[in-house]
Parts: structure tokens; sequence; C-alpha cells
């Protein structure tokens, strides 16, 4: 590739960032906070949190960019007083509270990397992912400490832990801070040092089919994509009132629940309450939202608590709604109009791509059912795959691209975008294939129709989206199997017309074990206690033997379409390659 023209490529986008003073690089948290203070826009509402207990009209706890500024800089402080260097990972586990946007934010300043956790990850995902991002610091709360970290803190990398709900010190547990007396210590002010485009900002944790989770590494460069597509796709601008409902804990949360939107200049509602219809759409009307970014999940939970839970609530601000994280039928985009007179607008990434590569912008008439196009100067392609989804090269070594609009192929992007992921950390070679010949193949499968628009088709792979959450299914796997009862197991997704789809594992119990109730509830309550209720099997089976490939690899699409009552002979179109003389039965031994 031509890296002169790539460059220039993207020169637009990042020409909308405003850089360090003096020329001194580019820091996202300069771009989400202190740009909106230098502009004189510091008494602009950044963020409205909502607490459990308060009203969905209330005002919240307010904060303006001002006062974003202040407290970023001062947790910035509390990092390098700490002896927290540049470039040491920080990771971040706690539901949406003030503080925590405040830690990102603070720890962005101070050139640290930030990983977010899912709150509900049970302690063995907590750990793996910790221990693999070499974690310097944990930033949680006491409860969440309590429950998930006290038991496993000597396997813990970590040397501080700061427990943001706790003022006291004497109030915390022992080799803890509280947040309050280091925060009221540290001073307002903090200048940015010079930080490089490159400079590594935030890691987020990935699932794919097999091994351990993937720790994706972003770069501050992230923000140009994140400014621009927030512009672009969601038509977002200064002032405007914004909400996103993914969690902090995942990427779209980070992208866009926090930095994307502040890079505007809009104003951010944070819920803390669990999902719930009717504060919902007393939420969208009592905060006079403008913009909406949800996902299908919650869509559908929407439509299951039926239309009478938006009844005499006026939802005439909100301009425009977009979804993400699973595909979202026609059908929920119907509904939306009909009942709620709003459109859902898809948009499609992941977490490697940082921010959105496909979507129906705000300018787009909507196709039901389609992605929608390539964003922001993203070139996006169709490869030729072979049944199993591996790209197919041509005799020269090139990839080979679709463009009938009635053939599949995976997704596939030009790389070198922005926002695109530097990195797999510490797996160079995990990283390589995911590109192939100046393309980054993103395992996806879709159709694009001769407008251009993309169609969501499925997963290449076996990882599994349950509502919104990227799962592995050999993470789940892992745990399992490590029960003393369990030899073997096999985990996959099973469609559920609320969660997309859910978590079903079929186990082979030791010799002499029986499938008793007990027995199983065992082996569910070590799932749960360990991954927690988010990441564990919703169902457990136990089998007499699982279906393994000849290498040895458990066949989840098999057991899949057993559950499913596919036949078997339809296979090897709907579920991959899969013949006689490869699937073998593999029995329970006591190995
Ligand atoms: C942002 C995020 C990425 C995977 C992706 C795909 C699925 C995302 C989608 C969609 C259908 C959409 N996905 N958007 N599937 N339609 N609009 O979700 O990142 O957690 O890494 O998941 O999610 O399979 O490959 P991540």
């Amino acid at each position: 590739m031509n890296t002169t023209l790539a460059a220039d490529r993207w020169q637009s986008v990042r020409d909308q960032l405003v850089g360090l003073p003096g020329g001194d690089g580019v820091n996202i948290a300069h771009e989400a906070v202190d740009r909106h203070v230098a502009e004189g826009f510091g008494s602009t509402i950044a963020m409205r949190f909502l607490g459990k207990h308060e009203a969905p009209d209330d005002a919240g706890e307010q904060y303006t960019y001002q006062r974003l500024a202040t407290e970023t800089s001062r947790f910035a402080h509390v990092l390098r007083g700490l002896g927290v260097w540049p470039g040491e990972t920080v990771f971040l586990l706690a539901g949406r509270v003030p503080r925590l946007y405040v830690a990102a934010l603070g720890a962005l300043k101070g050139q640290h990397v930030v990983c977010p956790l899912f709150s509900a990850f049970g302690p063995e995902p907590i750990k793996q992912r910790m221990v693999l991002g070499n974690a310097a610091v944990l930033v949680t709360t006491a409860s969440l400490y309590r429950r998930k970290i006290a038991g496993i803190r000597d396997e813990l990398p970590v040397r501080h832990v700061i427990l943001l709900d706790v003022d006291d010190q004497a109030d915390a547990p022992p080799d803890t801070w509280a947040y309050g007396p280091l925060f009221d210590r540290a001073i307002g002010v903090f200048q940015i040092t010079a930080t490089s485009p490159e400079t590594p900002a935030l890691l987020h944790f990935t699932s794919g089919t097999t091994g351990t989770p993937k720790g994706a590494l972003h770069v501050h460069d992230a923000v140009a994509m994140h400014r621009a597509t927030t512009e672009q796709v969601f038509g977002l601008r200064r002032g405007d009132v914004y909400w996103c409902t993914a969690d902090p804990g995942w990427v779209t949360g980070t992208s866009y629940g926090i930095i994307g939107p502040l890079t505007v200049g809009a104003t951010l509602i944070v819920d803390e309450a669990e999902f719930d219809a009717q504060r919902w759409y007393q939420i969208l009307e009592g905060q006079r939202v403008d913009v909406w970014y949800t996902a299908p999940t919650a869509i559908r939970m929407l439509m299951y608590a039926g239309a009478e839970a938006a009844a005499g609530i006026d939802l005439s601000s909100v301009q425009r709604a977009f979804s993400v994280g699973e595909p979202l039928s026609a059908e929920a985009v119907k509904w939306g109009i009909e009942h709620l007179a709003i459109t859902f607008r898809d948009t499609w990434w992941q977490t490697e791509t940082g921010a959105m590569m496909i979507a129906n912008t705000a300018e787009d008439v909507v196709l039901a059912g389609s992605m929608g196009r390539p964003v922001c100067g993203i070139q996006a392609g169709l490869l030729t795959t072979t049944d199993a989804g591996e790209i197919v090269l041509d005799d020269s070594g090139h990839v080979i691209e679709l463009d009938d609009p009635d053939r599949i192929g995976m997704i596939a992007l030009r790389a070198g975008w922005p926002s695109m992921f530097r990195s797999y950390l510490d797996n160079e070679e995990r990283y390589r294939k995911c590109f192939a010949d100046g393309w980054y193949l993103a395992g996806d499968l879709a159709r694009r129709d001769p407008s251009g628009s993309f169609w969501f088709v499925g997963r290449a792979d076996d990882v599994i989206k349950t509502a919104g959450h990227l799962i592995g299914p050999f993470e789940v796997e892992s745990v399992l199997n490590e029960h003393p009862d369990v030899t073997g197991s096999g985990v996959y997704g099973i469609p559920d017309p609320v969660a997309g789809e859910i978590i079903h594992a079929r186990i082979v119990l030791r010799r002499g074990v029986e499938p008793t109730d007990q027995t199983i509830s065992s082996v569910m309550a070590h799932a749960r206690r360990r991954l927690g209720a988010a990441v564990a099997p919703r169902e457990i089976v136990a089998v007499d033997r699982l279906p393994i490939t000849r290498s040895g690899k458990v066949m989840r699409r098999v057991l899949r379409a057993r559950e499913l009552g596919l036949p078997e002979g339809d296979l090897s179109t709907l579920e991959g390659p899969v013949t006689d003389d490869q699937a073998t039965d593999h029995e329970g031994s006591d190995s």
C-alpha cells in the first residue's frame, strides 16, 4: 500500500482535532475535555449522572467541562503520586458512576493505558485479563473488591487498588486506597505532557474462538476516528444531549459512551440503574435526549415490554437513534417507527476497529435490516472465503474481492485507519493473522447490495454474542473443565428471542459420575462463581461423548446443530464443513 496516499486519506479526519498546545501531539483527554475549556465552553454540561434511585427527569449530578477538566487532572496527579508511570495499565471495574469516568479520562491525561472491565464478570475473567494486561492499578468499588478481587488479590500483578466509593481511608480494606483523601490532596491542574498519536491509550479485551482473551491495543490517534464518526454518523453537535446505553466495561461504552460525544462538546446522560423499559422512555423524555445509541437486545426488551410502557411519554426530542453490537432486524426497525416514531439506524464495528466502520448515518435513508455503508473514508470490501471461513488468495497471493450482490463474503477493511488496533497484547502472530494483502479481516460474513449497503449474514467463527457481549467459548469451556467431575465440554450459542444468543454447554462427566441434578447444579454453581452470571452457560447438559475433529477440537457447530435439530447433512452449508470422516465422537475418560 502507498503509505503517503493512505496518510493523506486520513488527514481530513485528523484535522478535526486541535492537538495538544504547542504542537505537542494528540491526547484523547485533551480532545474530550480540556479543549472545550480552552475554547471557552467550560460551563457547558459534559455529563449528567442519574443515580439508581434518582428520578428519570432529575437534573442528576452535573459535571461541566470545567469540573471534568479539574477532576480528571486531580486523578492524573493521584496516579502520578502513587508512582504509576506513563504506559502502565490502569484497569477499571465499576458500574456507571461519575468517578469511573473521571478515572478513565484522568488516566488518559497521564498517558496510562486504560483497560475497562465489565463489572458483571466473575473473578476468573477478571484475573485472566489483569494478568495478561499486566495491571498496575485497579480502580473499583468496595463491594466489587470484596466480592471479586479480595480472594484473588495475591494472584494479581496490581500495585495499587483504588476504591471509588470510599471517602475515608479508615474504611478501606487492607492494601487498598480510599479515593476521597487521595483525590482531596491532589491539585486540579495537570499539564498533559507531549503525547505522540501512536502512544498506547486503551486496551480492550475481546474473545476469539480459541485461546485466552485477546487484548486489543489502541492509541491516542483513535480519537480522530471517534470524533469524525460521532459527527458524521450521529450528526452530534456541541450542546446536544446524548445517551449511550452501553456499559463502560465494553468498547462501545468507551468509544461512544465516553470519548466520541465529549470530543464534540455534547452533554452525556449516564444512568446508573439497570434496564427498565418505562424508566428508559422517561429518561429519553425527561432529559430531552437528542441522540440515542443503544443495542438490539435492549430494543427487543423494549418490544417485549410492549408499547404500553411508552404510553403518554413524549419522545419527540429524540432526533436520531442508533444501534450496534448484534444484527438489528428489519422487524425491530419497523417496530420502532410504528410504536415510538423512532427510526433505529444500525451501525457495525468491532473492538479491533475502535470506531464505527459501516453505518446508516444521520443523513442516509434507512434500509431496514441493512448495516449501512462505510463511513469517514473507510474502504470496506467483501472477500471470498472457503466454506470453512478461510480467506482465499489468488495465484499471485492477493485476496479476491466479491462484487456479486448475491454472494456472501468476509467483511474486510483496508488497513490503516486511525482507530485500528495496533496489536494484540503479546501476541504478534494472532495480530498478523487478522490481515491479508493490506486488508483487516473482520471475521463477519455479509452481502452487499448494488447501492453499496452491507447486510449481515453471520460470524465465520464460533464466538457467541449474548445480550450484546462477545464471549469466547474456549474461556467458558476452560472453567467447566476445571470442575473435578468434568473431563470435557463444548460451549456454543443458541438463538434467543431477547438476548440474540444464549450460552449452552454440553459436558462429559468423569467415568463413574452420574449425571444427577446435583452434579449438574454443582457444575453450574462452579461456572457462575468463577465466570459471573453474564458469562456462565444458561444450560448445562451431560452427554456421553462430544463430537471432535481428527485434530481433537470440539465441534461446537455440530453440538449446536444437534440441539437445534438441524439435519447433519446441512451442516456443510449452514454450519461450516463437517463430513463424516472428519467427525468422530470423543468419549469421556478419566484423563
Ligand atoms: C462494537 C462491538 C464485534 C462483533 C462483530 C459482529 C457483531 C457488531 C453488528 C454486529 C450485526 C451489527 N456486531 N455490530 N453484528 N450487526 N450492526 O460490538 O464490538 O464486542 O468486539 O463485537 O459484534 O459479529 O464482529 P465487539
